[in-house]
This record gives structure tokens, sequence and C-alpha cells, in this order.
């Protein structure tokens, strides 16, 4: 006999897309954009796991590899549209704490898929993980650079992460604006 509850499905308020980032010696702003794969969109809980159980961990990837959980219809790039205003809030797990940051990036997956940010609902356009040499970084991407806004945003990463580290990591927050970047891009244009 089967159980009602089996196949239920439990929608998540967005769709979401995990998009991949190949590793590769020299990404610039021009040739960026050529290496994505975008791996699966989903929307609801149940699919999230599946995806989740069957993709390599972030510390298992070659180096340089960058994964992307993006709300569906934002590309992971600082000129898409509902980026270009905003910015991303950053931190970084050294080579010690590479298996910390394996959880702290699910965690940091279900933050966005559940909307568990207060007050900042569709702000979040998500969550990146950047698998690198000396160290992983995490960061959130944020649709607006308003100080009012990163301020939200910083002080809920300190508190979740603070409680969830059991206060053993110090964490640095760094919050970078998508403008600044593509305003040094042009910079070296001219
Ligand atoms: P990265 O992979 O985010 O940084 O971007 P990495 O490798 O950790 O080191 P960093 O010190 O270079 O930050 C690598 C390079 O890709 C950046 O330096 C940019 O030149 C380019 N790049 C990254 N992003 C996220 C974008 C983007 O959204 N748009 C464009 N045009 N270029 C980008």
């Amino acid at each position: 006999m089967s159980n009602p509850t089996d196949t239920e499905n439990h929608t998540t308020q967005s769709p979401w897309t995990l998009w991949y980032h190949s590793p590769r010696s020299k990404i610039n702003e021009q040739n960026y954009k050529a290496f994505f794969t975008k791996v699966k969109t989903f929307n609801t809980v149940e699919d999230f796991w599946r995806l989740f159980n069957n993709v390599r961990s972030p510390s298992c990837l070659p180096i340089g590899t960058t994964y992307y959980l993006m709300r569906d219809g934002i590309k992971p790039e600082w000129e898409d549209p509902q980026c270009i205003n905003g910015g991303e809030m950053v931190f970084s797990f050294t080579k010690k704490s590479r298996q910390e940051a394996d959880q702290w990036w699910l965690f940091s997956c279900i933050m966005c898929i559940g909307e568990n940010f207060i007050g900042l609902g569709n702000n979040i356009c998500g969550c990146i993980v950047a698998n690198r040499k000396s160290m992983i970084r995490i960061s959130f991407w944020l649709a607006t650079d308003e100080e009012e806004y990163v301020k939200r945003l910083e002080d809920q990463c300190k508190s979740v992460f603070e409680i969830l580290s059991a206060g053993s990591t110090l964490f640095k927050f760094d919050f970078r604006s998508f403008r600044a970047n593509l305003s040094k891009i042009q910079d070296h244009k001219e």
C-alpha cells in the first residue's frame, strides 16, 4: 500500500538553478561567460536534495571550480540586470577548514532556497562557492548595494554562521559592489 506522503513534493518559493563554472587558467572579464554550464533548475525541496546528493562537494572539485546557486532567471554575472546594482557578501575558509566549507555551502543553499533571510526577500540573488588554491570562498549575491540591505545581510550572516561554528572560527565578511568591479574593467579598457 502506498503512503500518500511518498509522492508529496514541497515547492520552493522560487525556482533555483545550479550553475557550474569550470576551472580555467586565465579567466578574465572577456572570457568569463564562456565557461558556464547550467547543471539543473529545480523548484521543489525534494529535487534540491536529489541534485545536491548527486553533485560533488566543493572541496572535492578541481581547484578553480565555482558553483553558483541562482534564483532562476538570474545569470551568475555581475552584468545581469538583477545583479548590476548589487554586490556580494564574501567570507572565506582556509585550507584547514575545507570540509567545514562544504557544510556551510550546503547551509548557505538551504538559507537561499528556504528564503530564510529576514527583510531581504528577492534581493537575495543566490550564493556561490569558489574552490581556490589557498581557500574556499562562499558569498551571497545581493540585488542592491544599499547600506541598509548590506547591513541586514551582514548581521544575519554573522549571527547564523557564528552560531553554526559555535564561536570556533572568526569570520570576516566583506561586501564588494558589482558596479565597482565593472568600473574597474572600464578603467582598464580606457
Ligand atoms: P572569480 O572566479 O570570481 O575570482 O573571477 P577568482 O578566480 O577567485 O580570483 P580573482 O582574484 O580574480 O577574483 C575570476 C575573474 O573572472 C575575475 O577577476 C574577473 O576578471 C572575471 N569575472 C568574474 N565574475 C564573477 C565576472 C562577472 O560576473 N562578469 C565578468 N565580466 N567577469 C567576471
